[in-house]
């Protein structure tokens, strides 16, 4: 068994304050620092978007490319992240998932380095912690969600429900930090 913790789109565009402020986006980072040397392996995505991107009509600017808004969260510990995961690098690509990263190709850097489990975590549950830990699941890889340290988007309240909900029907196993 080889462990990776995957943190999704932790970013102050993410946090209070930021483009697309998630409620409580940055409750997770004390709990992600408090797991981070759990694991054999870390990787990070960051949503990492063109100004022009059709994306943009969907949701406020946010994560434009070497903007402070694409900063990490300046308290999440980076030292102890391996790969940055840039997704959504395309003007024409939404790029929700961190499958999806066009600087790696993450499901072949996984098998080869042999992770077998990974973990999800980070912003935002309903979007792009959805769509990572789907894809992961589908691709084989046993996946789990830590349900406190994700926080949604909730355009609609109740999509969290929603979205963990889906998430465990497909697949992947939700556990809380302290059960790691
Ligand atoms: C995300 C909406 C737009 C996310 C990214 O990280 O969940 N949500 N772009
Ligand atoms: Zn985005």
């Amino acid at each position: 068994m080889k462990k990776a913790l995957l943190i999704v789109d932790v970013q102050n565009d993410f946090c209070p304050g930021g483009a697309l402020a998630v409620k409580d986006g940055d409750k997770v980072v004390p709990v992600i620092n408090g797991i981070i040397d759990k694991f054999d392996l870390v990787l990070a995505s960051k949503d990492w978007h063109p100004v022009d991107s059709v994306h943009f009509e969907k949701w406020p600017v946010h994560c434009v490319q070497n903007t402070y808004g694409a900063d990490f969260h300046p308290d999440l510990q980076t030292d102890k992240i391996d790969r940055v995961l840039l997704k959504g690098t395309q003007n024409k690509d939404d790029g929700y998932s961190a499958f999806e990263a066009t600087n790696i190709s993450l499901a072949d850097f996984l098998r080869g380095e042999g992770v077998t489990d990974l973990y999800v975590c980070g912003l935002a549950t309903d979007y792009c912690v959805k769509a990572t830990a789907l894809d992961a699941c589908k691709l084989g890889f046993r996946t789990y969600v830590i349900t406190d340290a994700v926080a949604a988007v909730n355009l609609n309240p109740g999509d969290d429900k929603k979205a963990l909900e889906e998430i465990s029907s497909q697949g992947c196993i939700l556990v809380n930090s302290n059960e790691i």
